[in-house]
Parts: C-alpha cells; structure tokens; sequence
C-alpha cells in the first residue's frame, strides 16, 4: 500500500478507511506533539534541519532527504509489505498461518512485549535531549536529531499497535508512555539503560553503539513474529535502525582518530599529556566501553528465562534471523549456561535470550576490530576489548556478582576502577563545547570521510 501523505498521520494502512482508528490516534498526536516540544531536543526545534523521511517503504522511497523543521516532520505509520501466505516461523504453531488479530489468549503478554519496546524510543529522545547544545560539528547535530525524530516515529509504531490491536487498555498504555520519563524517581521507563543520563558525546556513541544494536536484535526477533502486524512494523523499522548504529561507529572512529593523531604529535600514550592537549585518551575509551555494553547486555533479560520460552512456544517472539536455525522448535533441545554454580543445562526454550545475545556479542565486535586495526596501524600497542559477560551485570544468573573485565571474581573496587569515574565524566564533559561553523568540528574528535546523502561534509545540515 502506498504511504497516503494527505492525512494527518502520513500512513500505508489505510487509516482514512478506518474513522474510530483514526480519530483515536488524531487524538493522541497532540499529547505526543506536546511530549516532543517539552521533552524533545532542547534546542534547534525552529530550525531547518537536513532529515531522511520516508515516502513509501520500498528501497526507492524510504530515504527522501530534504530541509525540514523538526515539529513539522511528519512522523507516520509505515509497515513492511504484506508477504502473502506467510507462516508462523517457529514454536509450537510452526506452519500454521501468521495471526492478523491478536490470539485472545496471549492479549496481555503481546502487549507488555510492545509497551516494552515502545517504551525505549521515547525515553532515548528524553535522555538525548540537551546534547544538541554541544553537538561536535553541525554534521553531527543534524544525525542526533535523526535519531530522534526516528526514535519518535517508533514510538508511533508502537501506539498503532496499541490503539489498532488492543482496544481501550492499549490506549491507555500509549497514554502512559508520554508519561513515564526516563530518570524519573517516581514514573521512570521500564528498562535500566534508558534511565542513565547521556549528557555527553561519548556516552551518545556508545549509546548509538550498544543500545542501538539491542534494539536492533530486539526488533529482528520481533520482526520473526506470528502476529504480522507487529513483524511488519519491526521490519520497518529495522532499516531506519542501520543509521543509528552507524552514527556510533563512526562517531567512536572518529574520536580514536583525533586520539591517535594527538599520540603520533606528543609520541605519548600518557593519559595526562593526552588530556592536556584537549583528546580522549584510550583508557578511557576503554572505561566507557565497560560500562555502556555491560549495561546493554541486562537489556537482553536473563539468561535463563520463562519469559522467553513463553514468547518462543507461542510464536510471538522469535530468534534473529530464526531462518538461519535449523531447529525452529526446540522443545528438545538443550544448551549449556555459564552461571556463578557453574555450567548449568538448560532448556533452549528457555535460553532464548542467551542466543539472542550471543549474536548481538558477536555483532558488537566487528566496531572493536575496525578500531584495534586503526590502533595498530597508527603503530600503538593497545586494544580495545568487550568485558565478560559476567562483569557489572544487573540482570540475569550474574547479577551482583563482583567479577573483573576477564570474567574472575575481585573485589568491588576493582569493577570501580574500570568503569568511568567522577574525574573520567568530568573530563568529557569539560570538552564538550558546540561548533556550530559549517565544515568544523571539536578539537577532540575529526570530521567523517564523507557528509549525510551525497552531500559535502561542509554543508549546512542545520540552518541555525
Ligand atoms: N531493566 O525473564 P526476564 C531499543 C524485567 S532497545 C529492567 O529476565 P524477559 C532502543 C523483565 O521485563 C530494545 N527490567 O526477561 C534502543 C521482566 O519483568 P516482568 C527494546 C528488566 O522477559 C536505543 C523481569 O525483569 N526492546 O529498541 O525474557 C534507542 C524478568 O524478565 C530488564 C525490547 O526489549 C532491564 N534491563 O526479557 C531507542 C523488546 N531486563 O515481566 C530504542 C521487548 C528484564 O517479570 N522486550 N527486565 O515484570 C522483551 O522482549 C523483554 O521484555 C526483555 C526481557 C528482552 C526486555
Ligand atoms: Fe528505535
Ligand atoms: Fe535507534
């Protein structure tokens, strides 16, 4: 279906055709407007700013870039298309038909898996939201403001569910997401990392890293769902994801390459000298890496978990990339899982959350190997590493457990040490000043290789 721009709610599910639809989510959009004026990004909001939106879903239509104020962007409903015939993939109805109404009986366990992702976008905008205030270069101010116009559009992806699929108790629970804040003592959001502050670029692109990419394994296993509505949307929304990912990658190279060009001038690693002349020393990447990756991993849940093998039986949550599995119903089969009482065996059903950790570990590496090689050929001896999955965990069979970045039991001043400290976070924060001048940035970070869609790196992303 194409994407109607005429209504209000720009949309490819033919809204116009259903009125007590519409008119439900027409009378949610202020309330969100609201949200985004109070609690969206703190400054730019009058601005022409460089963004992608969508204009239909295929390869040719969803990247259509233009300048455009942020309130006015038009933040709509927009699922992958129908695939014909399609067939739930995996758990105890494998084979049968895809569901187009949510089964009455898994109503509230649907439901609480997408408020909880749901959940997540909104609070990522609120914990972004005084960044454009240092933003590094005018390149970088135009990608967080991406990021979250997209971050809320998810939310969108999300409320439609809710309002189309769940009657009254899913519009109160798109009420509540505008309620909810994160870092609120009394109404914060549902997940620990969406309530720790990012008050600086570093924490961003760690954030667009390792956040991001949950996001991105989360939504590949919900896009393997049997309730087609809520694959459809994941589908979507997984090719807008690509950018956040990338926004921290690069974002991290970019910072290690001034790095290493301050450490060829100074012929010194010495994080004293590096952070007299104004750059992230190493270490402290490493410190920031420790915390915001061991912080994802409590996102994936536990690791042996009921939940997840609920949601795998009755197809409503899937593996990532669940085609490349030659078992799509592991009722039979057993994994092995490191815990403190040592290898424990466990149901696969109920190590759902394991696997699908595992492959966002193994995706999280790739950006650590590109960065080692930049390291290394810049002639220093120093990599950077993932942390056990055992060290600073929150959730799961490790949580408060005191075990070191190698995985060994210490004491905790050890797991101190390594994560960033009151002076780390200070430092950053102290470099943190906005260049606002077209084609400049920071002096502790470079300009990318190449601008957004072709463009120049100098060009005016944002029209201040
Ligand atoms: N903090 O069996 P358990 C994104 C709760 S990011 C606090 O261990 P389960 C984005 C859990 O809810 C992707 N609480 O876990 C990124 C459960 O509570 P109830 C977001 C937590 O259920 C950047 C209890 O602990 N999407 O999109 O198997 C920017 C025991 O549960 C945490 C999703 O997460 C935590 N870290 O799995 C913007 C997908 N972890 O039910 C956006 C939807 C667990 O006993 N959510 N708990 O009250 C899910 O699939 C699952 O809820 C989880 C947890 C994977 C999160
Ligand atoms: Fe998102
Ligand atoms: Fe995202």
């Amino acid at each position: 279906m194409a994407i109607d721009y005429q209504s209000r709610i720009p949309n490819n599910v033919d809204l116009s055709n259903n009125r007590g639809l519409q008119r439900a989510l027409e009378h949610w959009q202020p309330a969100f407007l609201d949200w985004w004026k109070e609690l969206g990004p703190a400054m730019g909001q009058e601005n022409d700013v460089y963004l992608r939106t969508a204009t239909s879903v295929d390869a040719k239509g969803w990247a259509t870039f233009g300048h455009v104020k942020m309130p006015d962007y038009r933040w709509g409903i927009f699922l992958a298309d129908k695939k014909e015939g399609r067939t739930i993939g995996f758990g105890d109805y494998k084979g049968q038909p895809v569901w187009e109404q949510v089964p009455s009986e898994y109503r509230s366990v649907l439901r609480r898996l997408i408020v909880t992702q749901g959940d997540t976008e909104p609070a990522s905008v609120e914990q972004q939201r005084k960044l454009a205030l240092t933003a590094p270069s005018l390149y970088d101010m135009r990608n967080l403001f991406q990021v979250n116009v997209e971050e809320g559009r998810h939310l969108w992806a999300m409320v439609y569910l809710l309002h189309a699929y769940f009657g009254r108790d899913g519009r109160e629970e798109a009420e509540e997401m505008l309620y909810r804040h994160s870092g609120d003592i009394d109404n914060p959001r549902i997940l620990g990392t969406f309530n720790e502050p990012i008050d600086d670029w570093l924490s961003f692109y760690m954030f667009t890293y390792f956040t991001d990419r949950d996001g991105k394994y989360q939504l590949k296993s919900l896009a393997e769902s049997g309730f087609d509505p809520l694959a459809r949307t994941c589908q979507f929304m997984l090719t807008e994801e690509a950018h956040h990912m990338f926004v921290g990658e690069t974002g991290i190279s970019r910072v290690i390459k001034r790095t290493l060009e301050v450490m060829k001038q100074l012929g010194s690693d010495d994080p004293d000298a590096l952070r007299k002349a104004g750059v992230m020393d190493l270490p402290l990447l490493q410190r920031y890496i420790n915390f915001w990756y061991s912080s994802a991993l409590d996102l994936f849940g536990a690791e042996i978990s009921s939940n997840a093998a609920t949601y795998f039986a009755n197809g409503l949550k899937g593996r990532p990339d669940e085609d490349t599995f030659e078992d799509h119903d592991c009722s039979e089969s057993f994994d092995q899982i490191d815990t403190p009482d040592g290898s424990q065996q466990v149901a696969t059903r109920n190590a759902m959350n394991y696997h699908t950790r595992s492959a966002y570990i193994r995706d999280c590496g790739i950006g650590l190997s590109r960065w080692n090689r930049m390291i290394k050929k810049a002639g220093f001896n120093f990599e950077l590493k993932l942390p056990s999955e055992r060290f600073n965990r929150r959730v799961g069979v490790w949580a408060g457990v005191c075990m070191s970045t190698e995985g060994q039991p210490c004491g905790p001043e050890q797991i101190t040490e390594v994560l960033p400290s009151d002076i780390d976070r200070g430092y950053v924060k102290s470099l943190m000043v906005a260049i606002t001048e077209p084609g400049e940035c920071a002096s502790w970070t470079s300009l990318p290789d190449r601008g957004i869609n072709n463009q120049p790196v100098e060009f005016e992303y944002v029209k201040l």
